[in-house]
């Protein structure tokens, strides 16, 4: 049991198949105590089975868009837990046009400032209403994708926000080590969550990293929730500021061999 005895408050977990559903679970499975935010009433139904199954009665309704809504949050959370060991942020949007096409001909001020305020800065505004909460050997973690460093179709502003979050990560956990608070990012491989069902041709993506990864498949939210798990827990006291890679091994992969297999 990696986590037990800790308190874990887990945002962005819009249905079952969302990345912090797995993440949920498997934290649980480890003996954590656990706690949900929701971006919206509308969420809300979702969100309750899931926590039922994480023994959880504890949802806060937040929208990262809103600095009073954030602050309602963690003091809301206070009257639960006068002190917990850190949060999962596994939140990112950009207005749907921003995904579309040719990076610079989609690309507008109000859709960079969006992309960047609700995936990045929102992270570094949930640490500073968590901070005065968190027991110390607390951690932090959040969710990346490769589109930071690489660049790849449509995944255009989100591209920034991504490296401006892993730069966030960073330095977060330049800012928190004193407080002995660690800070991670997992960049996941694709899955077919929600943010990407509206992705056009997210099929096909899968199916291209099935063919350039090591392991000649995806990963799964279950997946990506282990290690989640690991970071979060003491076993990774000696992690902070990293950008881990649970994709499979596609990042490291410049050309599938299959294409030159002679056999
Ligand atoms: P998802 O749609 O299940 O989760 C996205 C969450 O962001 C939702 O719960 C949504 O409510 C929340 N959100 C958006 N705007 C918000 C706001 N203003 N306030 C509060 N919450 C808000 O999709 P997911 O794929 O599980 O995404 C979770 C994280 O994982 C995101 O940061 C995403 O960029 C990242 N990620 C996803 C993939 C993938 O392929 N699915 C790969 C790598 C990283
Ligand atoms: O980070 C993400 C999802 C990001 C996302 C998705 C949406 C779709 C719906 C952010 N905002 C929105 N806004 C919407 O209105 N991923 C890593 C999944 C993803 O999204 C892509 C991808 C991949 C992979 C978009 C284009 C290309 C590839």
């Amino acid at each position: 049991m990696l986590l037990k005895d800790k308190k874990f408050l887990i945002s962005g977990l819009a249905n079952k198949y969302s990345i912090a559903s797995g993440i949920a679970l498997a934290m649980n499975r480890e003996g954590a105590e656990l706690a949900f935010t929701y971006q919206n009433e509308r969420l809300l139904k979702n969100l309750k089975p899931i926590a039922e199954q994480c023994n959880s009665d504890i949802f806060l309704e937040c929208d990262v868009a809103d600095d009073n809504s954030i602050a309602a949050t963690f003091k809301q959370l206070s009257s639960k837990w006068k002190k917990f060991d850190g949060f999962v942020h596994s939140i990112g949007y950009a207005p749907a046009d921003q995904l579309e096409g040719d990076f610079l001909e989609a690309t507008n001020r109000e859709g960079f400032k969006i992309a960047h305020d609700i995936s990045s800065y929102s992270f570094t505004a949930m640490a500073k209403e968590a901070k005065s909460m968190l027991n110390e050997n607390s951690a932090l973690l959040t969710l990346t994708y490769l589109g930071s460093t690489q660049t790849m179709p449509n995944y255009n502003v989100m591209g920034l926000a991504k490296a401006s979050l892993e730069a966030n990560t960073r330095f977060l956990a330049a800012s928190l080590g004193k407080d002995n608070i660690r800070v991670n990012a997992i960049s996941a491989g694709p899955i077919k969550t929600l943010a990407a069902s509206g992705v056009k041709n997210f099929r096909k993506m899968l199916s291209q990293h099935s063919n350039r990864a090591p392991l000649g498949r995806t990963v799964t939210a279950e997946e990506v929730g282990n290690v989640a798990a690991f970071l979060c827990s003491d076993y990774a006291s000696g992690i902070t500021g990293e950008i881990t890679y649970v994709d499979a091994g596609f990042n490291i992969a410049a050309m599938p061999l299959t294409e030159f297999n002679n056999d």
